[in-house]
């Protein structure tokens, strides 16, 4: 809505408190402890995210991990998660230098009283994933599993219990440029690796395995890819490729599976039948499009009530991991003050909704009735079945309705 402003221009040490002024007025805010009770994750990555991208220059300063755990402490987020490469530079990895940078997140992870949910390795940004960590020269498969058994060794370290795999790139830029039964080998062989040093690691240190996630996404930029949804990985988990399935379960991200026009919720429910749903990244964005990871229900909020219906009507209990960037127009500042609590916060309430949509009766006694089914006609009368159910139907709509009713405040009218 374009409206001629009358307000005088902001000057800069007054626009942090006029954010925060603001936001508090939108209320609906919870407290630090009562955003703690939620199995809610905050990657490394996403509040370290300085707005770059392949047409963009960095909109904000470069932190540390110390200054995302402290703020996520701030807001409430009980749990963190990273990338090997988001903390550790590339050439420290697997040296002195890597146990002293572990060492210091141990550190501040205690001292803000949070846990490290999830290690994940990063095999996308550096050059040498140019050919994917499923590449022709076994120096990069050797690289590769390397990295994903040194990934494990920090998940140790820091306690860890879900280790994740965006395989990035695995695909091809141009057709007929690699083979794509051998390329799926390879990358079956890495995670193969994984899984079996953490077998000995667990063995070590008498403790669980880590539970590892593969997680999807339909199109890069730049390439074609080869396991492009969670269905294709699950596919891949059932391939007999990997030596230890039962430790390889899926992190469905909502916005990756809408992106290749999928119903997330239908995507989560398979991978729920597959057993198999074990951590889900959550963010939001727009059918066929980038990967533009906005915050949780800021584009599609009814979605989300749905997804969020099904996974509570299941027990889901993994984490939620608040996978999304916040946007170039949101300063260093807003990423704490703005971006992080006010996800954190649709997500509580949409997660509470859904479970009044659950309990309410109106859509219970239509789900019921829908189920008994229309009276009077059975056997092989194909028009009697269908006039038998014809107006119970209806009811299909009836629901849609009610949610939206509940989404936007049951029976909410206008005097008009
Ligand atoms: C890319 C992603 C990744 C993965 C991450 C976890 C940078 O679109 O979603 O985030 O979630 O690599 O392994
Ligand atoms: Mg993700
Ligand atoms: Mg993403």
């Amino acid at each position: 809505m374009l409206v001629p402003t009358t307000m005088k221009p902001v000057p800069q040490n007054q626009q942090q408190s006029l954010v925060e002024r603001l936001t508090k007025a939108c209320g609906g805010s919870y407290s630090p402890e009562t955003r703690r009770k939620y199995f809610i994750t905050g990657p490394q990555w996403a509040a370290a995210y300085q707005g770059q991208a392949l047409f963009h220059a960095p909109t904000r300063a470069a932190i540390g991990y110390e200054d995302v755990i402290r703020e996520y402490a701030k807001i409430g987020i009980g749990y963190w998660s990273t990338h090997d490469t988001d903390v550790i530079p590339t050439a420290a990895l697997g040296k002195d230098g890597q146990h002293e940078i572990v060492a210091g997140i141990k550190k501040s992870l205690a001292e803000h009283g949070l846990k490290c949910s999830m290690v994940t390795t990063e095999t996308f940004h550096h050059a040498v994933w140019a050919a994917s960590p499923a590449a022709e020269s076994p120096n990069v498969r050797d690289y590769a599993a390397f990295r994903v058994k040194n990934t494990v060794d920090i998940g140790y370290e820091l306690g860890a219990e879900f280790a994740v795999y965006w395989p990035g790139s695995l695909g091809y830029y141009v057709q007929g440029a690699v083979e794509e039964t051998q390329t799926l080998k390879w990358y079956a062989e890495t995670l193969n690796a994984a899984c079996e040093h953490d077998i000995e690691m667990g063995r070590k240190h008498d403790r669980p395995t880590l539970k590892h996630c593969m997680e999807a996404k339909p199109f890069e930029p730049q390439a074609e890819i080869l396991l492009p949804t969670s269905d294709a990985m699950l596919a891949f988990i059932g391939s007999g490729l990997l030596t230890h399935p039962e430790m390889v379960g899926l992190n469905p991200e909502y916005l990756h599976e809408l992106m290749w026009g999928a119903a997330p919720r239908a995507v989560l429910a398979r991978a729920l039948l597959a057993g198999k749903l074990w951590h889900f990244d959550i963010n939001d964005g727009y059918r066929l499009k980038h990967d533009v990871d906005i915050a949780v229900g800021l584009v599609n909020p009814l979605d989300w009530l749905n997804v969020l219906m099904l996974l509570r009507s299941h027990g889901y209990n993994g984490p939620f991991n608040l996978d999304y960037k916040p946007p170039r127009t949101t300063s260093n500042h807003g990423v704490f003050a703005v971006s992080f609590p006010t996800a954190v916060d649709r997500f509580i309430t949409l997660w509470e909704m859904a479970g009044e949509a659950l309990a309410d009766p109106i859509i219970n006694e239509a789900s019921e009735a829908l189920k008994a089914g229309g009276e009077g006609a059975h056997g092989n009368d194909a028009d009697a079945i269908a006039a038998s159910n014809a107006e119970l139907l209806s009811l299909h709509e009836l629901i849609a309705h009610r949610l939206v009713q509940i989404l936007w405040g049951t029976g909410r009218t206008y005097s008009v």
